[in-house]
């Protein structure tokens, strides 16, 4: 798998979750700041231009914490990562999403998105 990820942002996440299962994966670095996730070829690959992205060894692209997350839990039972009582479960996805839509990005984009940074391109999805 490859995980595309952005020094100072919410990816470090998807990041720890890769570590804690412990499986070999591709980290491709991406500069946001340069604007490397607002244009090609990471664009190609996930047209948001939005880290953190997964791309599956089937070529398969995961985007969303969330998401990436729920699948890295689901697809790795025994690391552990989500409980297993569905109460609980649930409680842990209301975190997550609770930290990366008020929390993470917010602070990440405070800090590290340049005032001079472009305006929002056309997303276009398939
Ligand atoms: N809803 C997305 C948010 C991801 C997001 O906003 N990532 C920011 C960093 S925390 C990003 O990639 N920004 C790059 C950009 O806007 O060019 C998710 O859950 O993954």
């Amino acid at each position: 798998m490859k995980l595309f990820y952005a020094p100072g942002t919410c990816s470090i996440g998807i990041h720890v979750l890769m570590e804690e299962i412990g499986k070999p994966y591709e980290a491709v670095k991406l500069d946001m700041r340069a604007g490397d996730t607002q244009k090609p070829p990471f664009t190609d690959i996930n047209p948001k231009g939005k880290v953190p992205t997964l791309q599956r060894d089937d070529g398969d692209v995961i985007t969303e914490y969330p998401v990436i997350a729920q699948y890295l839990a689901k697809s790795n039972p025994s690391a552990g990562l989500m409980p297993k009582d569905e109460k609980a479960e649930l409680t842990a996805a209301s975190a997550t999403d609770y930290c990366v839509g008020r929390s993470i990005c917010r602070a990440s984009a405070a800090c590290s998105v340049p005032p001079t940074l472009p305006p929002t391109r056309p997303i276009r999805m398939q």
